[in-house]
């Protein structure tokens, strides 16, 4: 049995989540509850990332305390995740008393071996990004310095701030890019590498005067600041593994720790964190797992940009979150940038999930009880199924293993689509008692569903209480190894996924 850690970003709680923070959501969830599957001891971390000049300002402009704030948006969030069936087993927010004890506990640490200085700053700033751009990384318009994210005017900061010596790791940055295989895919390893290259790895100010931010955790070397955003939000994933409460946990979950993120935060997620660790000899998480964005007319999609779809009308479209999740699986990509569009998810859901998958269950289902009364005894499993679920199966956990989903769902397609064409071409409708016929369709029919459990958790759940066979933790192999001398008692023909107009 092995391990796997996984977290998604802790998102900010600003505003409601919409189906750009979901693709990475239920990406992260959807390897969790594979590796349940696997019977892997899994740990999956989500949360909201709330404290800040972000979050201090959304509180001011809704004349609310930014805790009080918070508070809502934090149960805002589960619920959503909860109608997503998101099975986090924790849920972290940077104000959990454990979690600000870890960053004034890390950043006591930093600054006491010396990686922590002070000095003066100034520079343009975006709240949105929290984060300062430099010449050249900030775009004009009409000669003032805009966000190239956001398109927001950048604000001037000028100040004095603590400064993290991330200077001293360019070379261990480096190479842990360039030699270590810890990014997937690839090529973002490559794209911040030649960053530094280019630019140099710079110090980053990582404390704001409590005048301009109050709202944080105060930094343990000076009262008069707190600690800036980014840098207690990345230490999230340590306080989820247990670092500061239970080192043997830690210790045992660290070096399986996958971080899932959006493109947007990849140097953050690397440069910095990694630096981060390095001060405190803590070892890179095993894996970034990075994505590209969902866009729509052309533009991230993003409240800024004003082009969210939301998680609701996905729900409600797709009937319920199975449909849902598994649109959002099926186009997900982390080369390439998405364009959303009713269309393609419209066609996806009906001829994968409504036709291929939805309809071979409703005819087996009907066949089973009107030709066999709904029990279907262990047979021989027909050569050509077996040796297609056998392969499928292969793909699919290879596909898995290597984080990618929608290859791995597609394996699971092209078997269904076998069976579809196998149960056209024997026509058990006109036999008398298609016992092998059934049995090796049922067969199928269990492997698949198993394989898509991890995506669509609730429909094959339900399929596999009505077909008379049991999705587990730790089953994945059993359920997808034909043959094996079980009995299927079909007890309904359910039609799962309505198709959409
Ligand atoms: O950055 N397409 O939080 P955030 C794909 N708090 N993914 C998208 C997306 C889109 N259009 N829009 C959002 C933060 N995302 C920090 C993170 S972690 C220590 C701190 C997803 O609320 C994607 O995963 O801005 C992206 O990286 C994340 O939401 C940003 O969420």
């Amino acid at each position: 049995m092995g391990r796997f850690y996984v977290t998604t970003p802790i998102y900010y709680p600003n505003a409601d989540p919409h189906i750009g923070h979901a693709y990475t959501t239920v990406y992260a969830d959807s390897l969790a509850r594979f590796h349940r599957l696997l019977g892997d001891e899994t740990f999956f971390l989500t949360g909201t990332d709330e404290h800040g000049l972000k979050l201090q300002r959304a509180a001011e402009e809704r004349g609310l305390h930014p805790k009080e704030f918070v508070d809502q948006m934090a149960e805002k969030f589960k619920r959503y995740w909860a109608m997503l069936d998101i099975s986090y087993d924790r849920f972290i927010r940077t104000t959990d008393p454990d979690h600000e004890r870890l960053v004034k506990h890390v950043a006591l640490e930093m600054y006491r071996r010396g990686f922590i200085y002070r000095e003066k700053y100034s520079g343009w700033y975006c709240v949105s990004c929290e984060k300062f751009y430099s010449p050249g990384e900030y775009i004009v318009v009409e000669g003032k310095p805009y966000c190239p994210i956001h398109r927001k005017p950048l604000e001037w900061v000028e100040e004095d701030t603590y400064y993290f010596r991330m200077s001293e790791f360019q070379d261990y940055i480096l190479k842990v890019l360039e030699e270590e295989k810890r990014v997937y895919p690839e090529q973002y390893a490559r794209e911040v590498a030649s960053k530094i290259r280019k630019e140099g790895l710079r110090d980053v100010s990582i404390a704001r005067p409590k005048s301009r931010v109050w709202w944080g955790v105060e930094a343990p070397f000076d009262p008069d600041y707190t600690i800036y955003v980014w840098f207690d939000a990345l230490l999230n994933y340590i306080t989820g593994a247990g670092y500061l409460e239970d080192r043997g946990r830690f210790n045992r979950l660290w070096p399986e720790a996958h971080h899932v993120i959006g493109k947007d935060i990849l140097w953050f997620h690397t440069a910095v964190w990694f630096s981060m660790l390095k001060a405190i000899d803590v070892e890179p998480p095993k894996k970034v797992i990075v994505h590209a964005f969902l866009i729509r007319r052309g533009l991230k999609m993003g409240k800024s940009a004003g082009n969210v779809v939301r998680i609701e009308d996905l729900l409600e479209r797709y009937n319920g979150s199975d449909g849902a999740r598994y649109v959002l699986m099926r186009i997900f990509n982390p080369h390439k940038d998405v364009e959303y569009t009713a269309e393609l998810l419209d066609s996806i859901y009906n001829s994968e999930l409504a036709d291929n998958y939805g309809n071979l269950v409703r005819r087996v289902g009907v066949l089973a009880r009107k030709k066999l009364g709904g029990t279907v005894e262990s047979e021989t499993v027909d050569e050509g199924l077996a040796t297609a679920i056998e392969k499928a199966a292969r793909k699919y956990v290879e596909e898995m293993d290597n984080y990618r989903i929608q290859e791995a769902l597609a394996a699971v397609m092209d078997l269904l689509r076998e069976a579809n064409a196998y149960i056209n071409r024997e026509k058990p409708w006109e036999k008398g008692e298609p016992r092998r016929e059934l049995y090796s369709l049922l067969e199928v029919i269990r492997a698949s569903t198993t394989m898509l459990h991890p995506v669509i958790p609730k429909a094959t759940v339900r399929l596999a209480e009505a077909f008379g066979f049991k999705i587990e933790e730790g089953s994945l192999r059993d359920q997808v190894t034909p043959g094996g001398g079980r009995t299927y008692r079909v007890s309904e023909a359910p039609i799962l996924f309505r198709k959409v107009k």
